[in-house]
Order: C-alpha cells, then structure tokens, then sequence
C-alpha cells in the first residue's frame, strides 16, 4: 500500500535519482567534509554522465609535471565523450569530488609541496581529522564516488595481491573496496608488479585457493565482483601488456554492453562492483615484454633490499623503479594505458546514463 502511493506521487526516474543522491546528503546532514565541483553537482542532479578518476596517480604514481599533464589529458578526454570528469581528492581536510584547476595543479605538484598522502580507506580519517592533502587510491576513489552516487570510475591499474602475497598477507584495500561499492572500474587489468593469478583468485575464485577441501571448487564461494575483459579475447590484460595469459569469466567489447551489465547488476539488488579490465593500445604492445623484464627486475630488488615489507610504500616504489630501469619508457606506457581507459570509461558512462535514465 506504501509502496503503490509512493510509486503515486513519483514516478520510477525521480525515486532512483532520489535515491543517488541519498548517501551523499545523508553525509552532508552530518556535516562531513566533502564539497562537490558545481559541474559534477549539476550532472549528478540531472543525471549526466559522470565518470570519477584517481589522484594517487597524480600524487604518487608519475613524477611532475608529467602527473599534471596526465591528469589533465585524463580529464579532456571524458569530456570528449560527453561525460564530465571528477577527479577525487582530499585537499586541506576536505573531500573533493572534482576538483578546480588550483587545486589539480596544488595536488600534482609534490616537489613544491611533497605533502600529499597516499589514501586507503584506513588513511582516510585521519587525513582529514589532520586537515592533509592526499591522492586517493583505487579503494577511497570507489568509497567516495560511491559516496556522490556516481557509477563509472576509470583509471590505470587496480591494486591487488602482491608477488609474495601468500607470506607477507599484502593485499591491496582495493579489492574488498570493489566488494562494497557499486561503482564500474574501467582499468588496464592490475599492476604487473602484483600475481596477477592470485588477484584475479582472490576477486572471482577465492575457494580455488582452497581447492582441496572442497568438492564444488569455485562455482559456489566468491568474493562476487564481476571481472569482465574489454577486448577481443577472453585474456585479463597486464597492464604493460594486453595478455597476462590467465582468463577473465566474461568478455564483451562494446560501451553499451558493459553499461547492461552494470544496470543489471544494481537492478537486481546487488550492491558490490565490477571490473572491466581494457588492454592497452595495441602499439604499445611491442615494448610492453621489454617493460615487464624491468617489472621482474624491480620486483626482484625490492625483495633483495627488503622494501616488499613497506606496505603502501611498494607500489610507489616499484613503478618509480620501473620508470628509472626503462629511462622512462614506462611512463609512456602508463599514460596511454590510463589516457585509453579514460576514454572506454567515458564512453561506458554515457551509455549507463542513457539507460538508467
Ligand atoms: N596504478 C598506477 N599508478 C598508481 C596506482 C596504480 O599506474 O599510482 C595506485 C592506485 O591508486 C592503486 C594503488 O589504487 O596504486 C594501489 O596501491 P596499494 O598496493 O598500496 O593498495
Ligand atoms: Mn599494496
């Protein structure tokens, strides 16, 4: 009876925006910090499409002024397909969700101002409560674009289970993340600094691990995040490269498919994320064997020194060490790989907005 009156006074469209815009008023009634770029306001209340981009890429994962160009690229490209961009950041103690030139060029540019934190879900009060800058891994961006309702997240590479990852139980937050958030990542597969097999174990087949004491194996027990490759072949790309050599369940390859299977997902009720993971332009192919020879090098020196125990230190690291062993060709390929996810995640957007309406 509720229900049938409710549906009365509003018809399905207005519920649903209702309802995207609960979470984030919800946390402004209890006066979190968090400030929404006017722009990405207007498109969340209109329903545009809105497509979130990291910014621990910007403060830890490329040198500047390459990160600020990076980033600004990133941005141009959504744009490009009709979806608007929020970069997502906490500058000052303050949650941003887009953010304003300034603040872009405040965040990038650590050498003047090496203050920036690197931000998983267990940084993120602390930063604020000290009123720090941070760039916002994988984990927080899906927390916070989750927050402002916006459903298409893109960036380069996820985290996940480390090389060694079995002993030393280092396993990035942004796995588990993408369990709570309804939130599309688009990506380039994971870091090939990580296992990528246990990775993809860990998000689609955990009981794989455990195959021994059980006799279904993986069809029943899961952590449920959808992986799903955005290409050709069934292969998980590794970021550098387009093949990794392990499976992905799904495949598709266009924007409006993948934004289906987003709004049936959510449809039903089902409250985590998914993956779409997007190999990177095909002529970067060719140096992408040469790079991942300097990955296994730079992996290798980080156990030698003993720098695989620094917990959130490993990834700057290693992709700084990666950048130093191939004179920067790595960077390179970094860019394309993110610059091509930003503009399928874009595009996916776009396709979402128009079915969700
Ligand atoms: N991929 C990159 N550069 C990066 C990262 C990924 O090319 O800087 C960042 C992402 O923000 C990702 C984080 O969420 O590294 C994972 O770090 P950790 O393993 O500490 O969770
Ligand atoms: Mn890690």
């Amino acid at each position: 009876m509720l229900q049938a009156s409710f549906r009365g006074i509003f018809t399905n469209q207005r519920l649903i925006s209702l309802r995207k815009a609960s979470s984030l008023s919800a946390a402004r009634g209890r006066r979190a910090p968090i400030d929404v770029h006017p722009e990405v306001e207007d498109a969340l209340a209109t329903g545009k499409p809105v497509v979130a981009l990291e910014s621990t890429i910007i403060t830890h994962g490329m040198p500047y002024p390459t990160s600020l160009e990076m980033a600004q690229s990133v941005e141009r490209i959504v744009r490009s397909t009709g979806s608007i961009p929020a970069t997502i950041a906490v500058i000052g103690g303050r949650i941003k969700i887009g953010l304003h030139t300034a603040e872009l060029e405040r965040l990038a540019d650590q050498q003047s101002n090496p203050t920036a934190v690197k931000l998983s879900r267990r940084d993120i009060a602390a930063a604020i409560a000290l009123k720090k800058d941070g760039g916002t891994t994988c984990c927080s961006t899906l927390i916070f674009a989750a927050l402002a309702g916006i459903k298409v997240f893109a960036t380069g590479g996820l985290g996940g289970v480390h090389r060694g990852g079995e002993n030393t139980m280092d396993v990035s937050a942004d796995l588990h993340e993408l369990t709570r958030c309804p939130v599309g990542l688009v990506s380039a597969g994971v870091k090939s600094i990580l296992d990528i097999r246990r990775t993809l174990e860990y998000l689609v087949w955990l009981l794989k691990m455990f195959e021994e004491f059980s006799s279904n194996s993986f069809t029943q027990e899961t952590l449920g995040v959808p992986v799903v490759s955005y290409a050709e072949t069934h292969d998980f790309p590794a970021f550098y490269s387009g093949r990794s050599g392990f499976e992905s369940p799904w495949r598709i390859n266009d924007p409006r498919t993948a934004a289906q299977i987003l709004h049936t997902h959510w449809q039903l009720g089902m409250s985590n994320g998914a993956l779409f993971a997007v190999p990177i332009p095909v002529e970067y192919e060719a140096v992408g064997s040469a790079l991942q020879e300097a990955v296994e090098q730079a992996v290798r020196e980080s156990e030698e020194q003993n720098i695989s125990n620094l917990g959130k230190a490993v990834t700057p690291w290693l992709l700084n060490r990666v950048g130093e062993l191939t004179q920067g060709k790595s960077l390179a390929s970094n860019i394309a790989l993110v610059e091509n996810t930003a503009l399928v995640g874009g595009q996916i957007a776009v396709e979402y907005a128009k079915i969700a309406g």
